[in-house]
């Protein structure tokens, strides 16, 4: 089975499951495959030339985070494979500032576009705003900056969606009552929190979750021992946490180990690498997180990486209604969404007992 139809049959299995309201039954989890632990370098377009010559910039959140590491070996594989130059910087800390200085340097180095996976949302945009008067192109993924600073946002999935997934996983693990936490990546992260925005929102528009008690949001700064840390203040300061919440690989792991090793009852969910967090997965007591969701970090970047491709050789403006081909990824719309415009690489993916072990290896 080629990785293209793997992932369209995922992605059905889960847009179903999606649908169907979360539940935790083998049906809705993405569906194991004989090869799912094939490289990703198996779903790359053909070599052309349609980058040639030109240099392509990919700005992460940080250095040392697994998942910016998939999703930057997506965004160089295509944008390889097509003939263009990939320059890829993971600023020291997961900061504005240090994403201004990497910025600033590639400015200098006049490369022809610029993904940048924003660290706060409005603290780039003088940068920004510099970069694209001197013709580069800009445009963000996983983290979106202010969008008049931008062309297009590649979003990993809606924003309501992964709140609508993740608040049913906590009414899940909760039993529809009692105090939950969110154990988050830096405050100013503005995937987080949108993410963490539209969870608030469900929660006080729905009654549904009425006797749901978020006790706090802590930041663990996508750093492993600050979210180490912010775990176990979280244990000591709420004696009945029932649930704790990390929509960010980097803290789900961290806090994954705390509550296994101290066989805490506390249960955990939110957004996870497969590979990191396949020792932590379970239903049962010895293990802390029955389920988790993420996606495909990997083909993230490659959809950043032909997105980039479509700006700097003018097939795409980022404009609404614009198309182009994004490899075996398939044909992509820009569309605006919530005011803006994005494009959206599809729905999160389950990971549970049934299907862990076929996609650690994988990502
Ligand atoms: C962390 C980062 C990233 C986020 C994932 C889920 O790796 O904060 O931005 O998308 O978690």
């Amino acid at each position: 089975m080629k990785k293209k139809l793997l992932s369209v049959i995922l992605a059905t299995a889960v847009a179903a499951s999606l649908l169907a309201g979360c539940g935790s039954s083998a049906a809705d989890t993405a569906a194991p495959a004989a090869d799912a632990a094939a490289p990703a370098a198996d779903a790359a377009a053909p070599a052309d030339s349609s980058g040639g010559g030109k240099t392509y910039a990919l700005v992460t959140k940080s250095a040392g985070n697994p998942f910016m590491e998939r999703m930057a070996s997506g965004f160089q594989e295509v944008v390889e494979a097509q003939g263009g130059t990939v320059v890829i910087q993971n600023p020291e800390a997961a900061t504005p500032d240090a994403q201004i200085s990497v910025i600033q340097s590639l400015i200098s180095q006049g490369v022809d576009s610029i993904a940048v996976d924003g660290n706060d949302a409005n603290a780039l945009t003088a940068v920004l705003t510099e970069a694209s008067g001197k013709g580069i192109k800009i445009l963000t993924l996983d983290s979106d900056v202010a969008p008049d600073t931008r062309t297009v946002y590649c979003n990993q999935a809606g924003v309501s969606q992964i709140g609508e997934t993740l608040m049913e996983a906590v009414y899940d693990l909760t039993g529809g009552e009692g105090d939950w936490a969110i154990l988050s990546a830096t405050s100013q992260a503005t995937n987080q929190n949108a993410w963490i925005d539209a969870m608030k929102k469900l929660m006080e528009s729905d009654s549904k979750y009425a006797k749901l008690n978020l006790v706090e949001v802590a930041y663990g700064d996508d750093e492993p021992q600050k979210s180490t840390d912010q775990t176990q203040a979280l244990l000591q300061n709420y004696p009945d946490l029932k649930v704790i919440c990390a929509p960010t690989t980097v803290g789900i792991a961290a806090a994954a180990k705390v509550l296994q090793d101290q066989k805490s009852s506390v249960k955990l969910t939110g957004l996870g690498l497969p590979s990191e967090m396949a020792e932590y997965i379970g239903e049962d007591d010895a293990h802390s997180c029955p389920y988790m969701y993420l996606w495909n970090p990997i083909d993230l970047g490659r959809l950043a990486g032909y997105t980039s491709i479509a700006l700097v050789d003018g097939s795409i403006t980022g404009a609404a209604g614009d198309s182009f081909k994004a490899g075996d990824l398939g044909d992509y719309t820009i569309e605006e969404i919530d005011g803006s415009t994005q494009i959206i690489l599809g729905p999160p993916f389950k990971f549970d007992p049934s299907n862990i072990d076929e996609w650690k290896t994988v990502y």
